[in-house]
């Protein structure tokens, strides 16, 4: 069975890796619509080697359709309802519905199960959650986790195309010594970083600081798991990075947790200090898996381990995750037409 696919907000970073996805995976796509803002349609792209044209989203871009794949942005709350009344399963890369309890957010390696009580939208987790999540599952099934610090280094491709763009604008004018003009970044991202991702909300966090907290709690259907996160934003094109401290109620030994994460489904190890081996941006980029090493014991608590996590966050992030929730979507037959 093939299965009519709508991408809204085609022409975006993540839309672009969405189509990519759907084509490496080979998704069972009967037909492929691409939509997008106004901004964007008539714009032509490429699947499977056909070309498609960019059509401005209205409610009707989702008659006949069986799954509608959100990027991201305002266009969730838009048409996310529209689409579900039209009869498709909304997978949704936007913030708007995740923390609603009637919601399933889920990262197929996590909590695949909760697909199956889903209302017309699934949501997909924030990108600095999702590597997170897949990287502490195994350890928390184990050996059940009380406390997360993590701080991240996130890349610029986090803020779509245009964070990217900039960066590489900024690049050139510091090295050309002309003038610097943030716009989509609060400060010069080149040659710098920023703690600050999204607006500061409760208690001088952020707001990308709370999703690591809250759909942390929620995807791992445990609301004791203490997390507390400082999010920066590097001067990295692709592939966001997360120092994790661990705190565990048995104690894990780094070999024990070294042998789980690399059973885990999705993870790769790369963790030889001796080899000097860890993952870095430069080698998960246009990768589907989550690579964990520094893995080690924190030897100032009693049951504490460390990791460094990183993953490309518009793939697992996003557009992979996203595409993967489709895949349950028909494994377990929870399509809202037949
Ligand atoms: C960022 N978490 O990196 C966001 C993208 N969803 O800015």
């Amino acid at each position: 069975k093939h299965f009519n696919v709508v991408i809204v907000g085609a022409t975006g970073a993540v839309g672009q890796e969405l189509i990519k996805v759907l084509e490496e995976r080979n998704f069972p796509v009967k037909e492929l619509k691409l939509c997008a803002t106004s901004r964007s349609a008539g714009k032509v792209l490429f699947f499977r080697g056909r070309p498609h044209t960019v059509e401005v989203t209205t409610p009707d871009s989702f008659e006949g359709m069986d799954i509608a794949l959100f990027a991201g942005g305002a266009a969730s709350k838009e048409f996310g309802p529209a689409a579900v009344e039209r009869g498709a399963v909304v997978v949704d890369n936007s913030s708007t519905f995740r923390m609603d309890p009637a919601v399933p957010l889920i990262v197929p390696e996590v909590n695949p199960e909760d697909v199956k009580w889903h209302k017309g939208i699934i949501a997909n987790p924030n990108c600095s959650t999702i590597l997170l999540v897949v990287a502490l599952k195994p350890i928390h099934d184990a050996a059940r986790i009380k406390r997360v610090v993590v701080a991240t280094y996130q890349a610029v491709s986090g803020a779509g195309r245009e964070g990217i763009d900039e960066l590489t604008a900024q690049t050139k004018a510091v090295l050309e010594q002309r003038e610097v003009k943030p716009e989509v970044f609060p400060y010069q991202i080149a040659f710098n970083l920023i703690p600050h991702i999204d607006v500061f909300m409760d208690l001088d966090y952020t707001k990308e600081e709370w999703k690591m907290v809250k759909e942390t709690q929620k995807i791992m259907h445990d609301e004791s798991i203490a997390v507390t996160a400082t999010t920066v934003r590097v001067p990295v094109y692709r592939s966001h990075s997360e120092a994790v401290n661990i705190e565990t109620e048995r104690k894990i030994t780094a070999a024990e947790a070294r042998r789980l994460l690399g059973e885990f489904p999705g993870i790769v190890v790369m963790d030889d200090p001796a080899g000097k081996k860890y993952p870095m941006p430069l080698f998960t980029s246009h990768r589907d898996e989550v690579f964990v090493g520094r893995i080690r014991e924190d030897n100032s608590i009693p049951n504490g381990l460390n990791i460094w996590v990183v993953a490309d966050q518009i793939r697992k992030g996003a557009a992979t995750n996203a595409v993967q929730i489709a895949e349950l979507v028909v494994k377990y037959g929870c399509l809202a037409r037949g």
